[in-house]
């Protein structure tokens, strides 16, 4: 049976066509209180096109089945799709093979695989380096791995920018450093981090590096090669797929001598009363049934972005960011959080008007933003406020909806005069 559902896919490579785009996002067609929507929430989740929910709806309707264990018709599709859900992720972020990616239900469920897998090569005293400005998902698990293990956590310092700053990375990053893990770009200040250079630092002192790609994934084209990455961790909801899939880079030599993360059905070669043989990469990371449909979404998702693009949902992302900066440099008592070079995040706070409240009158208009501490309190800490308000952007977002925006941020400053 042919798998693939008949989608019509845009056709706005190698020019974005935005207004064609917006077509396939059945949300954006809706009204938020009797106001167009304007959905700016997209550092916290994004919209999906159509082909994604269809993608998944197909799989329900046409061929539902177990993977990795049923001899029958729909088990072998089901298996076909979702393996080719991990060769599709492999070659979007330049992977030499589906085996060095593993599925998991999030971005923080790869990172606490490592943390919890990597553990057999660290010992007391042993060092591992985050920085100031880590969503709590690369922090948490770090964080507790130290306190359980005797380990150190040191952070490199972000400068009066935010951007890293260079000497707090090369006073941290030594000899004693076995695991350096960060952000390649922040959630809240859309700093994009050179993990390409730190790689290099992390590698000569002979420490592991560990990208969260959270952020960066969804919005630029990611070569886990060039970056020399040896663990990558991204969501599928942040870029266009369903909730419930996450993905796991990992060094094939790496993920080979780990010990696996969770334990039973589907991970396992060969099962004795006193010992067990573990499966081949990916799956003795994958136990127990997997998420299917939302590997088969995701799938669709990464169809989609290949389609237009990810050099152009880049420079797209960027246009945005660049042209509302300028519209908001003009707004009354706004402050901004973060370098002036960035991706499509902008963090910021109205004169003493508190970030809630911000949002709140910002969503009578509309507009859906996100405020408060946006999973990064120590971050919060260093810019020396309790939260802030966020705007985010994505591929389906326009200047006139930043100009919506702005409009909706005057008449907070407004209401609060
Ligand atoms: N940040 C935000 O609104 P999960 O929730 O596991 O899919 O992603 C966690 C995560 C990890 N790292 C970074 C840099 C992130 O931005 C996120 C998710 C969302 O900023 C939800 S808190």
């Amino acid at each position: 049976m042919e798998l693939n559902a008949t989608f019509k896919m845009p056709s706005t490579k190698p020019l974005m066509d935005v207004e064609q785009i917006r077509k396939n996002f059945p949300i954006l067609q809706r009204k938020v209180h009797n106001k167009p929507l304007v959905y700016f929430d997209n550092a916290a989740t994004s919209q999906k096109p159509k082909q994604v929910i269809e993608a998944i709806g197909f799989y329900y309707k046409n061929y539902n089945a177990n993977i990795h264990r049923s001899i029958h018709e729909l088990g072998e599709e089901a298996t076909e799709k979702y393996e080719e859900a991990h060769k599709k992720t492999a070659d979007f972020i330049n992977a030499d093979s589906y085996q060095n990616i593993v599925f998991t239900k999030n971005t923080t469920e790869s990172l606490n695989l490592l943390a919890y897998s990597l553990t057999a090569k660290l010992k007391k005293n042993d060092e591992i380096v985050v920085s100031q400005m880590e969503h709590h998902s690369n922090f948490v698990p770090w964080q507790q791995l130290a306190k359980q293990r005797g380990l150190r956590l040191k952070f490199i310092e972000i400068d009066k920018d935010g951007n890293l700053d260079k000497n707090s990375i090369k006073k941290n990053i030594t000899k004693k450093t076995k695991i350096v893990s960060l952000t390649h770009i922040s959630n809240v200040l859309g700093t994009i981090n050179p993990v390409e250079k730190i790689a290099k630092i992390a590698h000569e002192n002979g420490a592991l590096m560990v990208v969260d790609g959270a952020q960066a994934a969804p919005h630029m084209p990611v070569d886990v090669k060039k970056l020399d990455a040896d663990f990558y961790a991204f969501s599928g909801h942040k870029m266009l797929g369903p909730t419930g899939i996450g993905v796991l880079y990992g060094k094939k030599e790496l993920l080979e001598e780990m010990q696996p993360f969770l334990y039973g059905g589907e991970m396992i070669r060969e099962v004795r009363f006193d010992d067990t043989k573990f499966n081949d990469l990916p799956w003795k990371f994958e136990a127990g049934t997997m998420n299917i449909a939302e590997a088969i979404g995701l799938s669709a998702a990464i169809d989609y972005l290949n389609k237009i693009g990810m050099d152009n949902v880049q420079k797209h992302d960027r246009e945005l960011v660049e042209y509302a900066m300028g519209q908001l440099k003009g707004i009354d008592g706004i402050k901004i959080y973060g370098p002036d070079e960035r991706d499509a995040v902008i963090s910021f706070n109205l004169g003493n008007i508190h970030a809630h409240d911000v949002a709140q009158v910002l969503d009578s208009e509309g507009v859906a933003i996100r405020a408060g501490h946006h999973c990064c309190m120590p971050l919060m800490s260093v810019l020396g406020v309790a939260a802030t308000a966020r705007a985010s952007f994505y591929l389906y977002n326009t200047e006139k909806e930043i100009d919506v925006f702005v409009n909706a941020l005057n008449k907070v400053n407004r209401v609060f005069a």
